[in-house]
């Protein structure tokens, strides 16, 4: 399908923002960031220009996973505010023309929901929402350790993928599925444009067999991507989705790009599109906890097969799972702005819906966390809990869990320099990284060749150029760590170029005008060598 026929749904020409909420903006000084929180910074973020903000979840919740344990699917958690509160966001948003999109959750519960403490009372309808089974199988959980957890009093284990307070639902039963039409209804009907869906493919497992023994996630092969999975994915697209012309994009773990491709169905009938994760495993070694060092090389590769191979993508190099794009694969200390620069111009130029994560924008780092004591994250917590027993020293260990711990992402957003970031007049619910006192949004508002100035130079950009919308993706020769492509449309093309290495390298052979520059280029022909972190868009 070349791109004369693409489809213009509203989604491909999107640029989608997410907010973790509890990091974005805190309104009443609590030190959590609220949903009047978000209100607040409509402008803000009407003015960078993104079109859609994606929530990480702000419904009812222990809190285990910061959101990702829900106990009540048609609540607001207290301390993100009232559905009130929700209604108006949606309301303020709709006026400035965006829209919002929330985190369905779908693959487990927290253990407090309704659901899970009457199956733990006994009810026989509720056991059947969930795994239990008298014997545990040999599966690890993501979060590391065993998937199965015993119950209290009796011969009885129920199998959770994550920790151990988000018990795995059971998509064998159909009660378990009409549920989860009627919550995604509830909030269609709210007027909201569609769902992130959190590691939806691996809601529905195939049998609950031993697994062939890996390091980690031992039985995987029984639940990833499976037909069943496929089923409930064009049932919800026939039975919910299409009713409302709702969009989803879904979080898909150990996908490659032919089975993307599957997931998006061949005429979409299941999601719209799939968050890939490929480019970001390119510094790790099988798990994230052995890190690999970065080489620009293997992430131009990972992102360039998803390119060719895939016609549409959900790009993006951070997210709240992750470490922080500019400290992982740019240069924090010495060309901060430079690099931030050049994965804002290579996000937004690839071919796909742009996603920028909060913060990212004003090219925030990684947390300067210094104990472990400042860490929130369940994930780095267990992990830890597991590298303790290893005669590993005590510096590796909490080297290994800094540099990977997601609560990197998670720092609060950096408003201004005072105390509290201007994210909260109270005491945050996690550090606040010592940056902020120069790295936030007041400072980038008042500098036109910051960070914050060049995002919405490259989104205003990219929203006029039919080649970075629709154009087809074509790699051109460039040196190594040097990322060059063409996006071609009907009428015009563009090339662009990226270098992602830190020292200079050769220009690629191109001609023509220069239309974005992270270094205020001019003319191409003045061009002698690329600078480090130095992109390009010439037309
Ligand atoms: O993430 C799924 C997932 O694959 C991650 O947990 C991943 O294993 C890990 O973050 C890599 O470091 C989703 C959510 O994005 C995440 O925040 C949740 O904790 C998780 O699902 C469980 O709901
Ligand atoms: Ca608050």
């Amino acid at each position: 399908m070349g791109e004369m026929h693409m489809n213009r749904e509203w989604w491909r020409t999107a640029i989608i923002y997410q907010i973790y909420p509890r990091s974005f903006n805190d309104s009443n000084g609590d030190g959590i960031g609220d949903i009047p929180g978000i209100i607040e910074k409509l402008d803000y973020l009407k003015r960078l220009g993104v079109d859609c903000l994606w929530l990480s979840p702000v419904y009812a919740s222990p809190n285990c996973d910061n959101g990702y344990d829900i106990s009540d699917y048609k609540a607001i958690h207290p301390d993100f505010g009232t559905m009130d509160d929700f209604d108006m966001l949606v309301k303020e948003a709709s006026d400035r023309g965006i829209k919002i999109i929330m985190d369905l959750v779908i693959n487990h519960t927290s253990d407090e929901h309704e659901w899970f403490q009457k199956a733990l009372a006994g009810d026989k309808k509720y056991r059947d929402y969930y795994y239990f089974r008298e014997k545990k199988n040999n599966w690890g959980s993501f979060f590391g350790g065993k998937a199965w957890e015993k119950v209290h009093g009796e011969e009885m284990y129920y199998l959770h993928l994550f920790d151990k307070k988000q018990p795995d639902l059971n998509w064998h039963n159909p009660e378990v599925y009409k549920e989860v039409c009627d919550i995604m209804c509830f909030w269609l009907d709210k007027g909201v444009a569609g769902f992130r869906c959190d590691v939806i493919n691996v809601i529905y497992k195939n049998s609950l067999e031993n697994g062939k023994r890996r390091i980690a996630l031992t039985g995987l092969e029984h639940y990833l991507s499976t037909e069943g999975c496929h089923d409930i994915l064009r049932r919800l697209q026939k039975e919910v989705l299409s009713k409302y012309n709702a969009f989803t994009v879904g979080e898909t773990v150990f996908v490659d790009p032919d089975q993307a491709k599957l997931l998006m169905g061949e005429s979409r009938k299941e999601l719209n599109m799939v968050f890939g994760f490929e480019h970001m495993e390119c510094d790790q070694r099988g798990i994230k906890w052995f890190k690999r060092a970065y080489a620009p090389e293997r992430l131009i590769k990972a992102l360039d097969k998803w390119q060719v191979n895939c016609e549409w993508t959900a790009n993006y190099l951070e997210n709240h799972d992750q470490p922080r794009s500019v400290s992982r694969f740019g240069d924090e200390e010495n060309c901060r702005v430079e690099s931030a620069k050049m994965l804002c111009l290579l996000n937004l130029s690839l071919r796909g819906t742009p996603y920028i994560y909060e913060g990212e924008e004003i090219g925030m780092t990684n947390g300067d966390f210094e104990k472990i004591s400042q860490i929130m994250d369940v994930e780095s917590l267990n992990i830890n809990n597991i590298l303790r027993r290893f005669p590993i020293p005590k510096g590796t260990r909490e080297r290994m869990i800094f540099r990977t711990t997601r609560d990197n992402a998670r720092t609060p957003m950096q408003w201004d320099e005072s105390v509290g970031a201007g994210f909260t007049t109270g005491t945050p619910w996690l550090r606040i990284n010592g940056n902020h006192e120069w790295i936030n949004v007041k400072a980038e508002e008042k500098d036109e060749n910051g960070v914050l100035a060049f995002y919405k130079a490259m989104i205003a950009y990219r929203k006029q150029s039919e080649a970075l919308q629709f154009g087809d993706y074509e790699r051109i020769e460039a040196e190594k760590g040097v990322y060059a492509f063409k996006r071609k449309a009907e009428g015009q093309e563009v090339t662009v170029i990226v270098n992602m290495n830190g020292y200079d390298r050769k220009l690629p052979d191109v001609a023509g005008k220069i239309a974005i520059s992270t270094y205020n280029r001019e003319k191409l022909e003045e061009i002698k060598t690329l600078k480090p972190y130095e992109a390009l868009i010439i037309e």
